[in-house]
């Protein structure tokens, strides 16, 4: 592997604004390269016609077929099921799903006052939320502002975000970071108690902070705690298979479906909140996916059938740095963090052949082009990939930084013999997040009364293209903000 001084150089690029770093990459590619990397750039285009560009065969889809087969398929509950008359749990707020987003509605709603019912379909905190790795995305540093964090998710999203629920994410942005702190998340702090942030990809100031590369293991850790002491009611392996309205039309519960028992019960409350996830697991186009096991759309299909509308359904997020060998962890995440951190992507000719921390659907669609149109890639076991110069963190930063910062990618090779220290690793992009889904408003509100939604279901903060480390914040903002919202409703029901 050859560290140019190009390589090096173009780590500089980084405080630079998107498009001054766009045009310095610009100069790397031919006529007609440069043609379709900035179209993507262009707000008309659609993340849909970026993920046609990468892998083709759901050209003119609406939406993804495997997404479409859910939301159009029958439900599990047949009405001789179950009986509407048996409810078997009150509550004032029932929360559906385990996950941060969940839990953070669960602790606000309580202590506002209402009595909670968590239902999730494994286990509480088994979520996306806890395989995040890289950081949480807050602007509370003195160069920085909401403003500017603003601009970033807004350039980055395709300028698709809806802006009053990405303002909301920015202005709450430092406020969260200094609950969870609170609560007791251990973010990375220098000697002097002030935090350790750093860049994400299309982000123009250093606002990621993070627990070394567990960052939402960390935080899941916390919320979960909080959620038992606060003494919400959780019920385990027990997923929602449809929601409940009234005579008006108004969210009145939920039937779930108990996995051990194999039976229907039913929920009554007067209010209910959406927080079940993403839709990964659906492996969107045959993609491997960085996705815990529940994401599956759930929470689409209940507000789907509900009548809710869906936005940017169609927007998913290939995650540009999946691993792509050994086969065991195939498609688990790499954290962008590394990239954060300085290292490069290098082709099968040892060439850095774009700046590592453009925002993710360049970074992905790119290492797609490298590997097939323009036949870059490396041989990896199943199909394509390319190297992440992962030596250049302790390179660049001293060594033990690797140790320190990325201590959970180190333990996660190394079960196979591969030390990132020492070696570069394969990557190729990894289904990662479901940009769009059920549409709220700025009070996490659906357009049916008393249902609620937050967290990796919910569409529209992000546009058509998330930041690293902007889901951290928003299963915060936008949990917390469901939770007090759904308690005050319960006392108004
Ligand atoms: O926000 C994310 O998706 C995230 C933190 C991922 C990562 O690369 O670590």
């Amino acid at each position: 592997m050859k560290y140019t001084e190009e390589m090096l150089a173009s780590q500089a690029c980084v405080d630079a604004t998107r498009n001054e770093r766009l045009y310095a990459e610009l100069r790397r590619y031919t006529a007609q390269e440069k043609q379709e990397l900035l179209r993507n750039y262009h707000p008309d285009y659609s993340h849909k016609d970026f993920s046609i560009l990468m892998v083709g065969p759901n050209k003119g889809d609406k939406v993804p077929s495997e997404l479409a087969a859910v939301l159009e398929g029958k439900s599990r509950l047949l009405s001789a099921d179950f009986d509407l008359s048996h409810i078997e749990h009150d509550a004032d707020v029932l929360i559906i799903g385990g996950g941060g987003a969940g839990a953070a509605a669960a602790i606000e709603a309580r202590q506002h006052g209402a009595s909670v019912l968590l239902a999730t379909k494994l286990r509480l905190g088994d979520a996306n939320t806890g395989m995040a790795e890289g950081g949480i995305q807050a602007a509370d540093k003195e160069n920085d502002s909401p403003a500017i964090h603003y601009l970033d998710a807004l350039g980055g999203g395709h300028f698709k975000n809806v802006p009053e629920l990405l303002k909301c994410l920015v202005m709450q942005g430092p406020a969260a970071i200094q609950w969870l702190g609170g609560l007791g998340v251990m973010f990375d702090k220098y000697d002097d108690g002030t935090m350790v942030t750093t860049h994400g990809g299309g982000t123009s100031r250093k606002r990621m902070h993070a627990c070394g590369d567990y960052t939402g293991a960390e935080i899941m850790r916390v919320l979960r705690d909080e959620v038992r002491d606060e003494g919400v009611e959780v019920l385990e392996y027990s997923p929602a298979v449809e929601l409940i309205l009234d005579e008006e039309g108004k969210a009145a519960g939920a039937v779930l479906y108990d996995f051990d028992t194999q039976e229907y019960h039913g929920v009554r409350a007067k209010s209910v909140i959406i927080a079940t996830g993403g839709a990964g697991r659906l492996h969107y186009q045959g993609f491997p996916t960085s996705n815990h096991y529940g994401s599956t759309a759930d929470g689409l299909v209940l507000a789907y059938r509900a009548g809710v509308p869906l936005v940017y359904a169609d927007a998913i997020q290939y995650h540009p740095t999946g691993a792509a060998y050994p086969p065991q962890i195939y498609g688990a995440l790499v954290t962008e963090k590394v990239r954060s951190l300085g290292a490069m992507l290098v082709n099968k000719d040892g060439e850095a052949f774009l700046h590592p921390l453009e925002t993710r659907d360049v970074v992905a669609a790119s290492i797609i082009r490298e590997c097939l149109a323009r036949h870059k890639g490396v041989h990896a076991l199943h199909g394509p990939a390319l190297w992440l110069d992962t030596p250049m963190v302790d390179m660049i930063h001293g060594e033990g930084t690797m140790e320190r910062r990325l201590p959970a990618m180190i333990h996660m090779y190394e079960r196979f013999g591969i030390d990132i220290r020492k070696q570069p690793i394969l990557v190729y992009p990894t289904l990662h997040y479901q940009n769009g889904g059920i549409c709220i408003d700025e009070r996490s509100a659906t357009k049916i009364p008393g249902l609620y939604a937050a967290g990796e279901d919910v569409g529209g903060i992000h546009g058509t293209n998330r930041l690293m480390g902007n889901s951290l914040l928003d299963i915060i903002v936008f949990g917390r903000i469901a939770g007090r919202e759904a308690a005050a409703y319960s006392r108004t029901a």
